[in-house]
């Protein structure tokens, strides 16, 4: 079905047959219209706490030596990453499931030293298996013919198509003897590189000819008497012929499904060979994904229109339940500038997932190539994201949990209010955090929007609901805290792992009526199922009274709260007390109201 969006408004539904089931979900509100889309197509699945911080990747990192290099300069210059990835790079002739022997051939090596720093390491796979290797050389596909796992063509041979190892066979996900194949080459696969998660490209999927390499037979299913306005014009351009085969049908039924297929396959794959809380990153997506993998937007231009573009398709993956999304900071096609950079990693800070990512032919765009100004800016953006982590982690637990948005339009938090529903340049993380970047060349000020609240900068100023410039030099990215609202932040350091470990902050910040509440979902931060095996910790805070835990399994053992401020407090507060002892060590601010 082809649905077009009139600009009248109206929708138009083009359909060449089938079944067509609608839902429509009524709400009331845009809160209720995505919990009720998600108890169809699934909640999306509670990341490993260390997915949220920050990853580095690029096509062209050549040797596990280079790639070293990388995670050491960015430990050296102190910008706070977990995870350092490999792009095609790392397999030999291109063909995963195997590692160069002379470029790569102590990536085993890499992956202990990365993860005895505490960090984390992910490469990449593609769906195409390579066809052409000697029998008996690469098991991947020797095995998968025996097992009879991929597609075939309209007369029963395997259909081959070609991606980057040249000529590929493409696994059937639709398959349980694929998905069972699947896990055992990853576990294979494991044993040797112990990766903690998996970048699964090219799934829509692609390939570099139309249908396979002997073209596609002349029928109906690949010439339907409408195509939509497709890329290539036809429904077989750039991947596989619509007929062929697949276990459950024809790809022509199946091809939109072939990535949520896969990255099913990939999940639990993860999850039996780890018994962790496994991390995929798909590109192509279909509703339902979130419940296994997030998703990136793909190929993004380095330029400013694309910068601006990310915000809405990270806001629209919120609303498709696939709450881990983020672009590549900084773009990944053409080369990056400097300024640009900054900004797109000020706002990628705020993107539920964050990757820096590069295409092979670019200048580098790694935050330490560039000046002294740059990289201080690139620096706060990290140590902001760092600092709010365990505000982030909670987000995404009442998402698994209860189908809320973490980066969220405007308009879902004020639905009556008119002007916040067409801001696309501006977005908030849950209720309480408002995001508003920059995102034009040249600008050090910035026209925003703040909804009908009462709304804090960091430093404690207020400021009202109004249209406003806000001043936004290299340096700064506006963030601003909700009246009513405490929002928990945790030290950062240059890694989770580290960050996990030291004393937590809160930021109250008080409403008109002198009250305010927050939570915080803690748990370790990456066994399965901790939340439904009541494994985890629940507090909540209000502005009265720090409650007692609500539910304590020794996760927040030895974890301290550090200090907290108050903003807006009317008057100077006579004391303070901590325990029922006098806090001597705290200060007020006449001009910002804030106490701490
Ligand atoms: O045809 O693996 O979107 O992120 O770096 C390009 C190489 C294949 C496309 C992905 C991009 C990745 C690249 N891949």
């Amino acid at each position: 079905v082809e649905v077009i969006l009139q600009p009248t408004p109206a929708l138009t539904w083009v359909s060449t047959g089938g079944i067509l089931d609608l839902y429509i979900f009524l709400g009331p509100d845009p809160q209720s219209v995505i919990r009720q889309y998600l108890q169809i197509i699934g909640y999306p699945m509670m990341p490993p706490y260390w997915s949220l911080g920050f990853h580095l990747c690029r096509w062209g990192y050549t040797t596990t030596n280079t790639t070293r290099k990388v995670a050491q300069r960015m430990h050296d210059e102190n910008f706070p990453m977990d995870v350092q990835w490999n792009d095609l790079d790392y397999a030999n002739k291109r063909r995963v499931f195997t590692f160069d022997p002379w470029r790569f051939g102590d990536l085993p090596e890499m992956v202990e030293e990365f993860h005895k720093r505490g960090m984390k390491y992910i490469l990449i796979l593609d769906p195409g298996i390579s066809s052409t290797s000697t029998p008996g050389t690469y098991s991947p596909f020797d095995d998968g013919l025996k097992r009879d796992v991929f597609i075939k063509n309209a007369t029963g041979q395997i259909l081959i198509g070609k991606v980057w190892p040249g000529p590929t066979a493409f696994p059937d996900f639709t398959n349980p003897d694929t998905r069972q194949w699947w896990e055992d080459c990853i576990r294979d696969f494991h044993s040797k590189v112990p990766v903690d998660g998996l970048w699964i490209d090219m799934n829509e999927p692609a390939s570099f000819v139309q249908g396979s390499v002997e073209g596609c037979p002349d029928s109906d299913l690949e010439n339907p008497p409408y195509t939509p306005s497709v890329v290539g014009g036809r429904l077989n351009s750039g991947t596989l012929c619509m007929s062929a085969r697949q276990k459950m049908s024809f790809h022509y039924n199946l091809h939109n499904l072939y990535g949520l297929t896969e990255a099913y396959a990939t999940h639990s794959a993860l999850l039996k060979i780890r018994r962790k809380r496994p991390f995929v990153l798909s590109r192509s997506s279909f509703p339902g994904i979130g419940r296994f993998s997030g998703v990136w937007t793909g190929d993004v231009r380095s330029d400013w229109e694309q910068l601006r573009f990310s915000i809405p398709a990270v806001l629209q993956f919120s609303l498709f339940g696939v709450p881990l999304v983020g672009a590549d900071t900084c773009g990944f096609g053409g080369n990056t500038t400097e300024e640009l950079c900054v900004r797109w990693m000020q706002l990628g800070a705020f993107y539920p997932f964050m990757r820096n990512h590069n295409d092979k032919p670019n200048a580098p765009q790694e935050p330490y190539v560039f000046g002294q100004r740059a990289q201080a800016a690139m620096r706060s953006a990290l140590y902001l994201r760092y600092s709010l982590l365990p505000f982030l982690y909670t987000l995404f637990h009442h998402a698994h949990a209860s189908a809320e948005t973490v980066a969220r339009p405007l308009f879902m938090e004020f639905p009556n209010d008119p002007n916040s529903r067409t801001i696309d340049k501006q977005f908030l993380w849950g209720s309480s955090l408002l995001i508003s970047p920059v995102l034009e060349q040249g600008a050090v000020e910035l026209a925003a929007y703040l909804p009908p609240a009462t709304w804090y900068m960091f430093t404690g100023f207020t400021t009202l609901w109004q249209f406003l410039l806000l001043p936004a030099p290299l340096d700064t990215i506006n963030v601003h805290v909700r009246e009513g609202h405490i929002i928990p932040q945790q030290e950062p350091a240059l890694t989770t792992t580290a960050s996990r470990n030291n004393p937590f902050f809160l930021i109250v910040a008080l409403s008109a009526g002198g009250w305010a509440r927050g939570d915080l979902f803690w748990d370790d931060g990456e066994s399965v199922d901790t939340f439904e095996m009541q494994n985890y910790c629940y507090v909540i805070f209000t502005s009265q009274v720090v409650s007692n835990p609500l539910k304590l399994n020794g996760a927040l053992d030895s974890l301290v709260l550090g200090g907290l401020q108050v903003f807006g407090v009317p008057s100077p507060p006579r004391y303070i007390l901590a325990n029922g002892e006098k806090v001597r060590d705290f200060t007020y601010r006449t001009d910002t109201k804030v106490s701490f």
